[in-house]
């Protein structure tokens, strides 16, 4: 049988062998799934909730233990790794509210009636990236299976050890066997026989752009629906109005949270020319003081990059750079992180052609640019393939207004950098992705409606 080895980033070292998932075995997780599903969907509105709701008891009595595995598998500050662990229990909480909620319509007509069913789709293929293994993994796995669906989830090759537990702790929940099946493998492998496998009728993708493109060609050819979840490079504009004090005091953990390998990174700010100078001065000692170094502590805010090569990648952004300042990370003489995947904060001065204004670094990178007033800051800010997130500071409600309709991203904040709650859409425009995850409507997504005439005369 074929392994891969699961590696701690902030030391290097090998923690467990995993294994890869052959085809065959896919098919066979998948047939089960589907056989399970008609059951799961057959039972009462209530029954599901239930069931859901013990596996959010389950999930919140091992939040310390997830919350310790993404420190050892993903290098996550403690704080954050125990943050998100929780997050997965008060998603599956609130998607146990929509099996009764699913209500459908009924619509007048002539000689009968006419009503609509929301049908779940049958097994959903959820396929997820290593930045934020549990909290992505959950996105999709609560509201799909509240919606009746049965789930079949593959986590990155990097991380997958919190989706092999969460897994576990279904099974423990009393969910069952094979209703929420996680499959490990590489995503060429386990990934691209959830697109072309007849019985996964939806797919969800977080990931890169180009594989999640891949993916949708893949799913077209299939016919089948798919959510996608890819990159951004989210701009933090910055007007001369702005409390500039709070706006530079949090800029970093805007873009150097997860070490910048977070889709909502704020990862240029642009800044109204007036106030460039004053602003990049509040900015530098908010930098150098950002904490990065062991994830186990409480007080880290940052971890390492997830891998080697990633850690090369982000490197190659540098050349040629105009590097204003950096933060600390810990060196090659530290005995105890040394081989780590160490990259510190580095804050960029750039130019509107550079590579490094457009492209997504995924890591704690930041361009800053200068606008000239509220038009150009839009335009500035639309400049990149990409609309996910982002940042306006600004004391002006009407500018504020104004600009948050301009930006052409899914989700954006005023004066915040808050992004994701699981009670309201989340989601990217243009190449940042297709199709909305969390909020309300979010189990309808895993649903098709049907329309049913019933004649009365
Ligand atoms: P990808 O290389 O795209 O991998 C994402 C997932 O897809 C992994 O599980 C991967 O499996 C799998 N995969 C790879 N090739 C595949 C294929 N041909 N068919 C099906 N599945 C395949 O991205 P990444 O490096 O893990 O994540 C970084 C990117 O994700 C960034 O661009 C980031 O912006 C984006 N991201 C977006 C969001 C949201 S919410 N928009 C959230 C997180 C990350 P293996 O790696 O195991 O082979």
């Amino acid at each position: 049988m074929s392994t891969f080895t699961v590696i701690n980033p902030a030391t290097a070292r090998p923690i467990r062998e995993i294994a890869r998932t052959a085809v065959e075995d896919v098919d066979a997780v998948i047939a089960r799934a589907k056989h399970i599903q008609r059951a799961w969907a057959g039972i009462a509105p209530v029954a599901r909730a239930d069931a859901l709701r013990r596996f959010a008891r389950v999930v919140e009595e091992h939040v310390e233990e997830l919350a310790q595995l993404e420190v050892r598998n993903s290098g996550h500050p403690i704080e954050s790794a125990r943050w998100e662990a929780s997050h997965v229990a008060q998603v599956l909480n609130f998607y146990a509210g929509a099996p009764e909620r699913l209500s459908g319509q009924q619509i007048p007509v002539s000689g009968g009636l006419d009503v609509t069913f929301h049908e779940p789709y049958g097994v959903v293929g959820i396929i997820v990236p290593w930045n934020f293994p549990m909290t992505i993994a959950s996105w999709g796995f609560a509201p799909a299976l509240a919606a009746g669906n049965a789930v079949v989830l593959k986590p990155a090759e990097l991380t997958p050890l919190t989706a092999i537990r969460l897994g576990e702790l279904a099974l423990e929940a009393g969910l069952p066997e094979g209703l929420f099946s996680v499959v490990t493998g590489s995503g060429s492998v386990v990934g691209q026989r959830f697109v072309s496998h007849p019985d996964v009728r939806k797919v969800v993708f977080t990931g890169s752009t180009e594989v999640g493109t891949d993916v949708a060609a893949g799913c077209a050819r299939e016919l089948k629906p798919v959510t996608l979840e890819l990159g951004g490079k989210s701009a933090n504009i910055v007007f001369a109005d702005a409390d500039l004090e709070k706006a530079a005091a949090s800029a970093p953990g805007a873009v150097f949270d997860n070490a910048g390998q977070d889709c909502c990174a704020r990862s240029r700010i642009l800044v109204e020319r007036s106030v460039y100078d004053r602003f990049l001065e509040l900015l530098e000692p908010a930098v150098r003081g950002f904490t990065v170094g062991d994830p186990a502590l409480e007080t880290t805010q940052m971890g390492p990059l997830i891998s080697a090569s990633h850690r090369t990648t982000v490197e190659g952004f540098l050349e040629g750079a105009n590097v204003a300042f950096r933060g600390s990370a810990p060196s090659s003489d530290d005995a105890a992180f040394g081989d780590g995947f160490w990259f510190a904060p580095t804050v960029v001065l750039a130019d509107r052609g550079d590579r490094i204004a457009h492209e997504e670094v995924f890591g704690p990178v930041v361009a800053v640019l200068p606008f000239d007033d509220e038009t150009d800051a839009v335009r500035l800010a639309n400049d990149t393939i990409y609309g996910l997130a982002g940042s306006i500071w600004t004391e002006n409600l009407g500018r504020a207004v104004r600009v948050a309709r301009g930006v052409k991203s899914g989700v954006l904040s005023v004066n915040s950098h808050s992004s994701v709650r699981y009670w309201t859409p989340f989601g990217g425009m243009k190449a940042s992705g297709l199709g909305r995850e969390l909020g309300p409507d979010a189990a309808e997504h895993f649903t098709e409606t049907k329309n049913v005439f019933f004649a009365t005369d």
